[in-house]
């Protein structure tokens, strides 16, 4: 579909009008087709019980996350940026740090158990990197993207956090915590690269768990955050998030 819309586009250029409406109806194709073709998938998935939504942020385009489930995860000062942005028929979160802020984070309650359903898969993309963070490094530890989970073990909580960091090596795992507070293990499974460019990701959270921490999940995942931040490095931190699923294969 790309490239036959883009040769109308080329040959379309008589007068702007028509080059004007070629594109938008090209807009409108591409943006039907991924909806026909993510309908499908969905309807196929959901029907064999396979995977399930966590959150597809596809609300009114001006709503409050806030009101829409999720909570500030910014306990310091409360402020945070968050956006819906409706692009191509389709509507994303955007998360933008805010300068003088901890961080720009919300975080949402979800029970899912990772024994059934072992696999979580996100779509994302980084507006604006944080210049010079490096996550090992306390006084430049910033990133643009970062998605966590967490798991209510007693005595101890456990933290999962996936970052998208502006050059730490993929595999860069981060360490926290002490057993009587909680573990955080923190693993860097993208780096850089284009800014505006939407990516996939999908982990098998039972795995890392067992990975980072020697043994099975203390029960179910009891919630998801996600988190952009630069007040270490006091740059610029921007990034966004759509399509935040749980399935039982990759
Ligand atoms: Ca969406």
């Amino acid at each position: 579909m790309g490239i036959i819309c883009f040769n109308v586009m080329l040959f379309s250029t008589n007068t702007f009008r028509l080059f004007f409406v070629a594109a938008i109806a090209c807009a409108h194709l591409i943006a039907a087709e991924e909806t026909a073709t993510e309908s499908e998938r969905e309807l196929a998935a959901a029907k064999a019980g396979q995977r399930k939504w966590l959150e597809r942020f596809d609300v009114k385009v001006g709503d409050n996350p806030l009101k829409n489930g999720w909570e500030g995860g910014n306990l310091e000062d409360g402020k945070l940026d968050f956006q819906y942005i409706w692009q191509l028929g389709n509507t994303f979160l955007r998360s933008r740090w805010i300068p003088g802020t901890e961080a720009n984070a919300l975080k949402k309650s979800y029970d899912w158990d990772t024994s059934e359903f072992p696999y979580l898969k996100w779509k994302w993309r980084v507006q604006k990197f944080p210049a010079g963070a490096k996550i090992l490094e306390g006084k430049k530890s910033d990133a643009a993207a970062q998605v966590y989970l967490l798991w209510k073990g007693f005595p101890t909580y456990y933290v999962i956090k996936y970052f998208w960091a502006t050059d730490d090596a993929v595999g860069t795992v981060l360490e926290q915590g002490t057993p009587l507070i909680g573990k955080l293990r923190g693993v860097v499974v993208r780096s850089g690269g284009k800014t505006g460019e939407w990516h996939t990701e999908s982990r098998n959270v039972a795995e890392d768990f067992r990975k980072y921490f020697g043994g099975d999940p203390p029960g179910k995942v009891r919630g998801i955050a996600i988190l952009s931040d630069a007040d270490e490095t006091k740059t610029q931190s921007e990034a966004d998030y759509d399509d935040i699923e749980v399935s039982k294969k990759p």
